[in-house]
């Protein structure tokens, strides 16, 4: 595997362990739910539903493809093997773009201020610097609002295992905490 898709495929990883324990597991996953519904506290309630059931389906998809030992959990050396089946991510990927992207936008007008856009990138695991280059990257309006649309596209391009040169690898660049 190439250096960067193996770095790519490292940071997805750590972003994913939100407990830091070293393996992926549901709580993983339920943890950086709370920490999205606690980051845009004005979001309506079934768009946040749809959050949280959007998380628990992209770790499902997960430890059905992945979690090789079943014992309930993805380890690294289980987690690599994703880029040898992208397809099989790309719905679960999508609901989780479109969630998370549909949590932000608070007007339901299909666009998505900086402050929220900020709080829900940090609440699942970017650095703040990054953040803000992503957001300049995508266009903001004069009220500084990006389309929806845009960032539900760089988050599904960005947990595709093998995306590659796209907007959001401007998050790549230093691993956030
Ligand atoms: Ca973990
Ligand atoms: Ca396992």
């Amino acid at each position: 595997m190439r250096t960067e898709a193996l770095n790519r495929v490292r940071l997805v990883f750590a972003l994913f362990d939100v407990n830091g324990n070293g393996v992926l597991e549901a709580a993983d996953f339920e943890l950086m739910a709370d920490r999205v519904r606690d980051a845009v506290p004005g979001a309506e309630a079934a768009a946040q539903e749809a959050m949280a059931a959007a998380f628990r389906r992209y770790w499902d998809t997960l430890v059905e493809e992945l979690d090789t030992d079943g014992d309930g959990r993805v380890d690294f050396d289980e987690y690599v093997a994703c880029v040898l089946v992208p397809e099989r991510f790309e719905g679960a990927a999508a609901e989780f773009a479109g969630a998370l992207s549909t949590v932000g936008d608070l007007r339901g007008d299909g666009r998505v201020g900086r402050a929220e856009f900020v709080a829900l990138m940090i609440a699942i695991g970017f650095a703040p610097a990054n953040i803000q280059a992503l957001f300049d990257a995508l266009g903001p309006d004069e009220e500084d609002r990006v389309a929806s649309e845009a960032w539900d596209a760089s988050i599904r391009e960005y947990y595709q295992p093998d995306a590659d040169g796209t907007v959001g690898d401007l998050l790549v660049a230093a691993p956030a905490g």
